[in-house]
């Protein structure tokens, strides 16, 4: 018994300091989930003028219109600029860098969209 009890003290530590870590690395990874936001390009404009996310989040841009689209993004933290995409396609585009940045279509000058990233 006493051996018992003499082993299960290291044994209950250990065990304990295994679930801390194991909750902190849970909160930490909920911390940094990343989320997903959808935007539809139909008729030669972005569904929104403005959108808010968080570093690390992925845009999906939605070609919801009869003809292609494309996404650029020209700026001094994140640069971006995809191949032209067809009905129906998505372009995923992950925010990697806090700032506040113009989504551009080069297709059709006059679709903007305002992305500020915190
Ligand atoms: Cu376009």
């Amino acid at each position: 018994m006493i051996r018992l009890s003499r082993l299960s003290v290291p044994f209950w530590r250990e065990a304990l300091i295994a679930f801390a870590v194991f909750v902190l690395t849970l909160s930490g990874s909920l911390a940094f989930a990343k989320s997903f936001h959808d935007i539809s390009q139909k008729g030669r404009a972005f569904n929104l003028k403005e959108l808010s996310v968080d570093r690390g989040d992925t845009v999906r841009f939605n070609n919801d219109d009869e003809f292609i689209h494309q996404i650029f993004i020209d700026a001094r933290a994140f640069k971006f600029d995809s191949a032209e995409s067809d009905p129906g396609h998505v372009i995923p585009v992950e925010f990697t860098a806090p700032g506040l940045y113009e989504v551009r279509c080069h297709i059709h000058p006059k679709m903007l969209l305002l992305v500020t990233v915190k």
